[in-house]
C-alpha cells in the first residue's frame, strides 16, 4: 500500500488532508502520553480495587501495559476514553496556539473544539477497536441523530479533523487509511457492523484501490476533512497501538448534536473560549 506523504497544506482542498510532520513539542507529546498513562492507572486501580485482576503490570512501558491487564480481564478492554480527558496535559494538544492559527486558515477565526475528543488504545487484534472505512459525517448522519438533519446539511459542516499518534503508527500496528478527493463526493451511504458504521461495498468499491497509508510518529498530525473516507488498519503487533483524534468546527453552526463542544478562538463570544489548562479541567465533555 502507497505510503502518504502530502505535506502541502495547499493541496487540503484537493486532496482532503495534510501531514505535518514534528509538528508538536516533545513536552506536548510527553504531557499526552502522561496524560494516557494517567487514564491506565487509573483503570488498573479500578480493577484492583474490584477484586479483577492480581497484578497491576506497574513495570510495563507504556506500549504494553494496558495490553498486560486486558489479557486478564478481555471483557473490560476499554476503546476508547473521551470524558476523561480533562487533564491538563491535554489543553496542550487541543488548544495549541500554532495549530489553532492553521485551523483559522483554513476555516475562519470562530473555532469550537467539536464535542468528540479522544484517545484510543488500539489493542492487539482487537475488534472493538477496530474502525471501519467511514466518514465522520457518516456518524453525525446515522448515528448522533439530536437533529432533524439531512445528509446535506451534515456535507455543509466546516470541519477539520485531527489525528496524532502517541507511538509510532505504521500499517502492521494499524495506521490510518485515506481515500484522497473523497470528501468532495458527498455522503455514502454507512451500515451497521458489530461495533461501527462501514462504508456500503458499492460506495467503495470504485475507490478503494485509491487508498493511502498514513505513517505517523509522535509529534506529527494529519489534518482530514470530516467527509474523508478514512479507517484504521488493524493493529497485528504486540502493542498497543495508542493515538489522539479531535475535531475543530466552525463555531457558528450547530454541532447537529446535544453536545455543544467548547470554544477554541472566537470573536464573537471571547468570555467562552477555554483560557488554559485550569479552565480545561474545570470544564466536562460537553
Ligand atoms: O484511530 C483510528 O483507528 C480511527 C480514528 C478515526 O476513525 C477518526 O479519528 O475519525
Amino acid at each position: 500500500m502507497a505510503v502518504e506523504t502530502n505535506t502541502d497544506l495547499d493541496r487540503y482542498d484537493t486532496t482532503g488532508f495534510v501531514i505535518l510532520k514534528g509538528f508538536y513539542p516533545d513536552r506536548v507529546v510527553a504531557a499526552a502520553r502522561d496524560a494516557a498513562d494517567e487514564l491506565v492507572e487509573r483503570f488498573a486501580k479500578r480493577l484492583k480495587a474490584s477484586g479483577r485482576i492480581s497484578r497491576d503490570h506497574a513495570g510495563a512501558s507504556f506500549e504494553t501495559r494496558l495490553a498486560r491487564l486486558c489479557e486478564d480481564v478481555p471483557d473490560e478492554a476499554p476503546h476508547i476514553f473521551r470524558k476523561e480527558l480533562h487533564l491538563a496535559g491535554m489543553y496542550d494538544v487541543f488548544f495549541y496556539p500554532p495549530l489553532l492559527d492553521i485551523v483559522e486558515s483554513l476555516m475562519g477565526e470562530e473555532l469550537r473544539l467539536y464535542p468528540n475528543y479522544s484517545i484510543r488504545p488500539k489493542l492487539p487484534d482487537h475488534a472493538p477497536t477496530l474502525v471501519l472505512w467511514h466518514q465522520d459525517g457518516g456518524y453525525t448522519y446515522k448515528v448522533h441523530r439530536d437533529g432533524d438533519h439531512s445528509a446535506e446539511t451534515v456535507d455543509a459542516l466546516r470541519m477539520i479533523n485531527v489525528w496524532s499518534p502517541l507511538v509510532p503508527a505504521r500499517e502492521d500496528n494499524g495506521c490510518m487509511q485515506f481515500i484522497p478527493g473523497t470528501h468532495r463526493i458527498g455522503m455514502a451511504r454507512h451500515e451497521d457492523r458489530e461495533f461501527y458504521l462501514e462504508i456500503s461495498q458499492e460506495d467503495l468499491a470504485p475507490y478503494v484501490d485509491q487508498a493511502v497509508s498514513i505513517e505517523l510518529d509522535p509529534g506529527d498530525i494529519v489534518l482530514f476533512h470530516n467527509m474523508l473516507y478514512h479507517q484504521g488498519l488493524p493493529n497485528r503487533s504486540g502493542q498497543v497501538r495508542w493515538s489522539m483524534d479531535w475535531r475543530y468546527q466552525d463555531a457558528r453552526q450547530s454541532t447537529l448534536r446535544s453536545t455543544r463542544g467548547h470554544l477554541a478562538r472566537s470573536r464573537l463570544n471571547p468570555g467562552e473560549v477555554v483560557r488554559d489548562a485550569n479552565d480545561w479541567t474545570s470544564r466536562v465533555f460537553q
